[in-house]
């Protein structure tokens, strides 16, 4: 064992591979180099490529850690347009991993083209091809009568239809200090559709919910890719029978899309967007909280307490990252836009807050020096995002910053400086957009 890397940090390290996608042959490389300090050597002087070919890394776990910025971008093939999603910031294209600058998030009710995509394996062929022949929904585990139900099925049970908000627990990664291996998302990770559906708690009555029953597993259809296991993540029951937890099978009124998981997703508002399983097949209760990789480790967890930022915590320090944090978003203007010194400037965008609700929105344009309060209209159902609107004068020509701050009911207000963690989960800094003025 290597004395100068902790096991903590090679855990770590091992699993940004295995997220990446990497092979058996791959890992046991990995594992075996990792006990020799020649890989402290070849990383410490900056040779992470070197340290995978003399992993022999394939290169599907290359490409994964293209995605994570650990390979030059020079390597990096020129993104792909997504035909479903015109205009969307591609950060990675196997598996599709994409987001819309906050300007194209302005509306209430997030157009499907506009809905982020965030996928860790393929797309199932089924999606692709929209079609539903086959596909069904098993409910097991404790429960006393298991259920399989088809599409048909489940369209005849009591169905609603609200609007509500999905973010990735990564969203606003990219805005951390120092900068985290994933996904360097910006806003964009988020968005509030209108979900049509049956309530998974109507769903989990009619199988008959032993007394055992404390926690789900969620799983899907897609494809892993490489040889890493298949994305399942689950919640505590009392989430999954909340009203608003949803088995959906329509999206803005039309079926869902093949990226945000047709024919059948879950939708877990307030909560970190991975409860909410794409293509899902199968609700599985357990008895235990669940245990499927990404719940453990540092998958989709966060340290019990602030952390020294860029120091790795022990593995029992992390816990399950659940509901998300107040945040907002400024959709207007947006960010490079060019103003007249001393007019009026319409500044809106969104604001939600997890499980709380928006207390009150405010708006700067010196650094937060001063602020001034931002009228705050509440979304149409809890998930859904409260629309907040203001206007700015901007005293002279050239460069500023207009930040927006929410606050929620309990008090909590988005910090002015983002806190680290190890995966950049749950960032939630003050939105900056930077305006030009002219004379
Ligand atoms: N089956 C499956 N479900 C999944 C994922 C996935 O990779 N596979 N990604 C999860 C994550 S991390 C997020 S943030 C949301 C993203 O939903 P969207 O792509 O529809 O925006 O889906 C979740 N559900
Ligand atoms: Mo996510």
């Amino acid at each position: 064992m290597d004395s100068r890397i902790s096991p903590d940090r090679r855990a770590h390290m091992r699993e940004m591979l295995v997220d990446g996608g990497a092979d058996a042959r791959t890992l046991a490389r990995f594992d075996a180099v990792v006990s020799r300090r020649r890989f402290v050597t070849l990383v410490g002087r900056g040779g992470a490529l070197a340290a995978l070919a003399t992993l022999g890394a394939s290169d599907v776990a290359v490409r994964g850690l293209l995605g994570r910025g650990l390979l030059p971008a020079a390597w990096a093939q020129d993104p792909k347009t997504i035909p479903d999603k015109p205009g969307m910031i591609v950060h990675n294209t196997r598996p599709i991993n994409g987001e819309f600058p906050a300007h194209m998030l302005d509306d209430p009710v997030t157009p499907t083209e506009r809905h982020f995509v965030r996928n860790n394996g393929l797309v199932p062929e089924r999606a692709d091809k929209r079609d539903v022949h086959g596909w069904t929904l098993t409910v097991d585990g404790e429960v006393h009568t298991p259920l399989t139900l088809t599409l048909d099925d489940l369209m005849k049970m009591p169905t609603v239809t609200f609007p509500a908000l999905i973010e990735c627990g990564g969203n606003g990664r990219g805005l951390f200090e120092p900068k985290v291996r994933g996904n360097q998302w910006g806003q964009g990770a988020v968005a509030c559709s209108e979900w049509t559906g049956v309530r998974l708690r109507d769903i989990l009555r009619r199988a008959g919910l032993k007394p055992s029953a404390v926690y789900t597993g969620h799983y899907g259809e897609d494809p892993p890719i490489g040889k890493a296991q298949p994305f399942s993540r689950g919640v505590p029951i009392a989430k999954a029978m909340e009203e608003h937890t949803l088995v959906a099978y329509r999206m803005n009124g039309t079926p869902l899309d093949p990226l945000n998981g047709f024919p059948v997703r879950l939708v877990v508002p307030g909560w970190i967007g991975s409860c909410s399983q794409k293509w899902l097949t199968r609700v599985r209760v357990r008895d235990t909280e669940h245990d499927a990789e990404k719940m453990l480790g540092y998958s989709y967890r966060v340290p019990a307490y602030p952390v020294v930022p860029g120091k790795i915590p022990p593995k029992e320090d992390m816990v399950v990252a659940t509901a998300w944090v107040v945040k907002s978003m400024i959709t207007t203007p947006a960010a490079e836009a060019q103003v007249r010194a001393g007019d009026s400037v319409p500044v809106r965008g969104h604001a939600w807050a997890g499980e709380n609700r928006v207390a009150r929105v405010r708006v700067s344009t010196d650094y937060g020096e001063t602020w001034t309060s931002a009228t705050v209209k509440p979304g149409p159902s809890k998930y859904a995002w409260a629309r907040w609107e203001t206007a700015v004068r901007l005293p002279g020509k050239g460069y500023h910053e207009i930040w927006a701050q929410a606050v929620d009911d309990t008090g909590d207000a988005q910090p002015l400086r983002q806190p680290w963690n190890p995966r950049g989960y749950l960032g939630n800094v003050v939105h900056r957009v930077g305006v030009v003025a002219t004379a």
